[in-house]
C-alpha cells in the first residue's frame, strides 16, 4: 500500500494506476480521504470541466469520445469522468462506454473512469467533484463529465462544470421535452447530434426558437449556440470545440469562470457540512439527548426550534 505523497506524485507523473488508485480513495470516503484532498488542493484548478448531458442514448458518450480525439489532436491531456447517477455499481451499466471509449484507452494522456452516484453519500454532488479534482491535479487540461440526464441530475453536473453541453437528437421528441425538464437554462453550448438523421434541421429551429423565447439578454450576455454533430463520424466535432473554447474565453474575460468556481466550491463545503451533519445527527437516533429533549417539547417545556438548535449546538461542539 503505497503512501498518499507516492501516489499524488506518481498521478502527477502521469501514471494511470495512481490516478484511478486516488479516485477510488475519493470516491469510497475511504479513511485517507481526508489527505488525499488536502495532498490535491495545491494542485487543482487549472482543468477546463466540461459537462454533457442529455437523454439516454442521445450520443453523450459517443460525442465524448470524438472530444477526446479533437483535444487530443492540439496535444491535450482529457480526462472523462462518465457519471451513472441511476446505478449504485460503477462499471456495469457504463460498460458500453468502456467501448465506445476503447480507441482511447492505450493512450497514455487520458484517463477514463465511470462513476456509479446512486445511495452515495450527496450523490453526484459529493462524489463527482472529488473525482474531478484528481483528474485535475494530474494535470489534465479538460476534464469531460458525461451524466445521463435523470432530472435534477443535469442541474448538478451544470453547476461542477465550468461550461455545460447540452445534447439532443432529432426524432427523439427532444425538444419539448428539454423545455419541460428546464434543460434550456443549463446549457452554455446546445448540440444536436445524429445530425445524419432526418428531422436535425427541424431540432436546431425548434431549440433556437425556444431559446429565443423569454429572451431579455443583454448585447454582452452569452448566446448559446447550437451545433449540428455526427459524433459518430467525428463531423461537426471541431465546431463544438470552438463553441467550447470561445464560451470559455467569453467568462475568462468577464470574471465569469472565477464566479461559477466559487460557488461551486461554496455548494461543495456546503454539502460535505451538511452530509457530515446529517450523520452525527443520525448517529443520535434513539440517544437520550434526543428523548430528553423530545421530553421537554411534549411537556411545553422547549419548542421544538429551540430543541433543534440545542441538538445542532451539542453535535457541532468538540
Ligand atoms: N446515426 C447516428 N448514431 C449515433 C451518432 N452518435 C451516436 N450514435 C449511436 O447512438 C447510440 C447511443 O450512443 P451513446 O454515445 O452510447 O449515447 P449516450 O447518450 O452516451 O447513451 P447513455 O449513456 O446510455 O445515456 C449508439 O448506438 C451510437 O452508435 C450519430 O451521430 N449518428
Ligand atoms: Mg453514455
Amino acid at each position: 500500500m503505497q503512501d498518499v505523497a507516492t501516489l499524488v506524485a506518481q498521478a502527477r507523473e502521469g501514471r494511470p494506476r495512481a490516478v484511478a488508485r486516488l479516485i477510488s480513495l475519493v470516491e469510497g470516503a475511504s479513511g485517507q480521504l481526508r489527505e488525499v484532498m488536502a495532498a490535491l488542493a495545491p494542485l487543482a484548478g487549472r482543468a477546463y470541466v466540461v459537462g454533457l448531458t442529455g437523454s439516454p442514448g442521445v450520443g453523450k458518450s459517443t460525442s465524448t469520445s470524438a472530444l477526446v480525439t479533437a483535444y487530443r489532436r492540439t496535444g491535450k491531456r482529457v480526462g472523462v469522468l462518465a457519471v451513472d447517477p441511476s446505478s449504485p455499481f460503477s462499471g456495469g451499466a457504463l460498460l458500453g462506454d468502456r467501448v465506445r471509449m476503447s480507441e482511447h484507452a492505450s493512450d497514455p494522456g487520458v484517463y477514463i473512469r465511470s462513476m456509479a452516484t446512486r445511495g452515495h453519500l450527496g450523490g453526484l454532488a459529493w462524489a463527482a467533484p472529488q473525482a474531478i479534482r484528481v483528474l485535475d491535479a494530474a494535470g489534465c487540461d479538460v476534464v469531460l463529465v458525461e451524466t445521463v440526464g435523470v432530472g435534477q441530475s443535469e442541474v448538478e453536473i451544470a453547476s461542477q462544470a465550468d461550461t455545460s453541453v447540452v445534447l439532443l437528437a432529432p426524432g427523439m421528441g427532444d425538444g419539448i421535452q428539454a423545455a419541460k425538464a428546464g434543460i434550456l437554462e443549463i446549457g452554455d453550448v446546445y448540440v444536436v447530434n445524429k445530425a445524419d438523421r432526418d428531422g436535425a434541421d427541424a431540432t436546431v429551429r425548434e431549440l433556437n426558437h425556444m431559446l429565443g423565447l423569454g429572451e431579455s439578454r443583454a448585447p454582452d450576455d452569452w448566446r448559446p449556440p447550437i451545433v449540428k454533430t455526427v459524433a459518430a463520424r467525428q463531423e461537426g466535432v471541431e465546431e463544438v470545440v470552438e463553441a467550447l473554447e470561445k464560451h470559455r474565453a467569453w467568462m475568462e474575460e468577464r470574471g465569469v469562470l472565477a464566479g461559477r468556481r466559487l460557488a461551486r466550491a461554496a455548494k461543495e463545503i456546503e454539502t460535505i457540512a451538511v452530509t457530515a451533519l446529517r450523520e452525527r445527527i443520525g448517529d443520535l437516533h434513539g440517544d437520550r439527548r434526543v428523548s430528553a429533549l423530545a421530553e421537554r417539547v411534549v411537556s411545553g417545556e422547549l419548542d421544538p426550534y429551540g430543541a433543534a438548535d440545542e441538538l445542532v449546538a451539542g453535535v457541532t461542539r468538540h
